[in-house]
């Protein structure tokens, strides 16, 4: 009998195989694609995502049980669209212009999607209008910006004003992040919100879109 338990357990190991055998096992079972997604493959990303803001894992960790739960979903997915089940919500994430790194945000983007969202990754060097071309294309409720660099930080302001004279400020959430950043930067800037890691930033996105 499907154990969705040991699903999300094989994940956080980062045994991608095993994730693959078992959540086929279970779908062949019968079990619900929603089930499995829940009570599986979001639970076991959602606990990697506590231990590595505890310091109890590390990145490579972090990045192998992300392969794992791309391989469930490579399962479930499918049986998902089928079913017409949405994502909980849409995040456009991006690193800003003038900027080339992109681990942190990758982790973001699998936490964002581990929790549920559907992510659209516009990449590094994200300009303002790329960002608002993205979010007019996809009608997404949420933003996620990334900087490392402490000259390409402004680039969250300019973004956020760009998005005040195209008129879209009030149509997205706006969190920020990246190891410069601040809370009081968010602030400064009028962000909605800034979070210090991936697994934070998958929490403040709940927050922010589905409270
Ligand atoms: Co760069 N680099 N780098 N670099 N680099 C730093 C950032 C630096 C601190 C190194 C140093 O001097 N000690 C320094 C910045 C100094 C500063 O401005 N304060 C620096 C510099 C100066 C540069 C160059 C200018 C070097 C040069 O060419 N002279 C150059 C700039 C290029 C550019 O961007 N235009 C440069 C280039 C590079 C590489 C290309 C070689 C490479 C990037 C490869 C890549 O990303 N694909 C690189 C790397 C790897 C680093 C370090 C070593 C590691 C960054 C990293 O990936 N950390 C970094 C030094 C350091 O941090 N120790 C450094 C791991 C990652 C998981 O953490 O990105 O912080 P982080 O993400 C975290 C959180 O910040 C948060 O969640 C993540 C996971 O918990 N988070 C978010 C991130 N984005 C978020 C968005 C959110 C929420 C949370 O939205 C809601």
């Amino acid at each position: 009998m499907a154990n969705l338990r040991e699903i999300a357990d094989f994940l956080k190991a980062g045994n991608a195989p095993k994730v693959k055998e078992l959540v086929q096992a279970a779908v062949d079972e019968g079990v619900d694609p929603v089930a499995i997604l829940n009570e599986s493959l979001i639970v076991g990303m959602g606990e990697i995502g506590v231990l590595f803001k505890n310091n109890e894992v590390y990145v490579p960790e972090v990045l192998i049980a992300a392969r794992a739960m791309k391989a469930g979903m490579a399962i479930v997915k499918p049986l998902l669209v089928e079913k017409d089940v949405k994502a909980v919500g849409k995040v456009v994430i991006g690193t800003v212009k003038g900027d080339l790194h992109d681990i942190g945000k990758n982790l973001v983007g699998m936490m964002l999607e581990g929790a549920g969202f559907e992510v659209i990754d516009l990449g590094i060097d994200v300009s303002p209008e790329k960002f608002i071309d993205a979010i007019k294309g996809t009608q997404a409720e949420g933003v996620a910006m990334s900087a490392l660099l402490t000259t390409t930080m402004p680039g969250m302001k300019d973004t956020i004003e760009a998005f005040k004279t195209a008129g879209i400020r009030d149509q997205v959430k706006i969190m920020i992040g990246g190891a410069p950043v601040t809370e009081n930067y968010s602030d400064e800037i009028g962000a909605d919100g800034y979070a210090p890691d991936a697994a934070s930033a998958a929490e403040l996105a709940k927050d922010l879109i589905l409270k």
